[in-house]
């Protein structure tokens, strides 16, 4: 069987699922072929060799160039901030390296742009690109989807998203990436907001097409963080304080090409939330609806059923034949957060070993990135925008 010899660049959280996803997804499913975790790449020496250790790569190195360079890599995996998304993915692609990049796709519109050109060209070449939005591979949204094409929900009127974290209310949690525009690009709009913008437009399969918005930023000013930090990092005020730059909590509403009107809602400040996405969707025949902190259940009402048998009814997602659950335990054993990266290199790798392009590839990404864009501008002027035309 071919290889495909992976480059990932990147090993926090997002490093530490794509490696759990790297290691299972030739275990899980049958694939044309096998990835191999070639090396992976940060700038700390000492850090990135516990790293490849610990996740089980082969090698490591700190040069993202050496690393795309070499002829013995298939496959560029960015598991790095959005400010160096657009310089990696480009010189990647250039390298003739297929590219898996995370979301959101990069830290503005123009940079995202940049990047759905040099994919659509890459692909001439045989080149594959794809944006990792994870959630569009949960097995009950991607069944949300299903039904929703089957028309068992019919004409949708309503699509209602949020996401919904608390992880910095405190306003001693310190001043993490996440929280500095030059390096994330934006804040719950980007990093969580851009997740059910991708997943409402995926299931419904409409895209929005003008929003009105409001963005809000409560703690505009916190510690400094002594190391890097992540999500769980404790405040230290003695290192000094510095700005927020971006938003804490980004609402807004849309209107999308299919005639459904939307509510999103994305924020950091939702106490007692902890990774709470959830959408639903309302047509003329029925309505679904999905809650992450209850993945493996989707809610369905049928509004076709005489009046006497209509309900919600909560199906257990974890049936063969639902989407990616033939490869994984018997009926009634649930699956987690890491499968959705795992269903997502199933996809990509299938796409490559078919000289496909999978999605969401960069276009789809950068017409995410459009709406990102759109609601920014929307809450900067108080007032209705459209998302500018993607291929404009
Ligand atoms: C932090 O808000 C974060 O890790 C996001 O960056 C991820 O995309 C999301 O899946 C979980 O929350």
């Amino acid at each position: 069987m071919g290889q495909l010899r992976v480059g990932m660049v990147g090993y926090a959280f997002m490093g530490a699922a794509h490696s759990q996803a790297w290691r299972t997804v030739n275990r899980a499913f049958d694939l044309p072929l096998s990835a191999r975790m070639s090396v992976v790449c940060g700038r700390d020496e000492e850090k990135v060799a516990a790293a490849a250790a610990k996740f089980g790569w082969e090698g490591h190195s700190t040069d993202w160039r050496e690393v795309i360079e070499r002829d013995d890599i298939d496959l560029v995996d960015i598991c790095t901030p959005g400010d160096t998304h657009r310089e990696i993915a480009l010189a990647a692609l250039a390298a003739g390296k297929h590219v898996l990049c995370e979301k959101p796709l990069a830290n503005s519109v123009a940079e995202a742009r940049e990047m759905a050109e040099a994919a659509a060209q890459a692909a001439e070449r045989g080149v594959r690109a794809m944006c990792g939005f994870n959630y569009r591979r949960v097995p009950a949204v991607a069944l949300m989807r299903q039904l929703v094409a089957a028309g068992r929900i019919g004409k949708i009127r309503h699509v209602r998203a949020v996401y919904l974290q608390d992880w910095i209310v405190d306003p001693e949690f310190p001043l993490v990436w996440r929280l500095r525009k030059e390096v994330a690009g934006s804040g719950a709009l980007g990093d969580i907001g851009a997740h059910i913008v991708d997943l409402t437009q995926y299931v419904t399969g409409q895209a929005i097409t003008e929003v009105t918005a409001l963005t809000e930023t409560f703690v505009r000013e916190r510690p400094l963080p002594s190391a890097a930090a992540g999500l769980s990092a404790a405040g230290d005020r003695s290192s000094g304080l510095g700005q927020v730059t971006v938003d804490d909590a980004a609402l807004f509403l849309a209107r999308l090409d299919g005639g459904a009107v939307a509510t999103y809602e994305a924020t950091r400040f939702a106490t007692g939330r902890k990774n709470g996405l959830r959408v639903e969707l309302n047509g003329s025949l029925g309505s679904v609806a999905f809650d992450f902190e209850r993945m493996n259940e989707l809610e369905f009402y049928d509004a076709t059923l005489p009046t006497t048998e209509q309900g919600f009814s909560r199906i257990l997602v974890t049936e063969p034949d639902h989407p990616y659950l033939a490869a994984w335990w018997p009926p009634g054993h649930p699956i987690g957060y890491e499968h959705s990266f795992t269903h997502q290199l199933r996809d990509l790798i299938a796409a490559v070993a078919a000289g496909e392009d999978p999605t969401p590839s960069f276009a789809d990404a950068l017409q995410v990135q459009l709406v990102l864009g759109a609601v920014e501008r929307s809450a900067a002027a108080s007032a209705w925008v459209p998302v500018e035309d993607a291929l404009a």
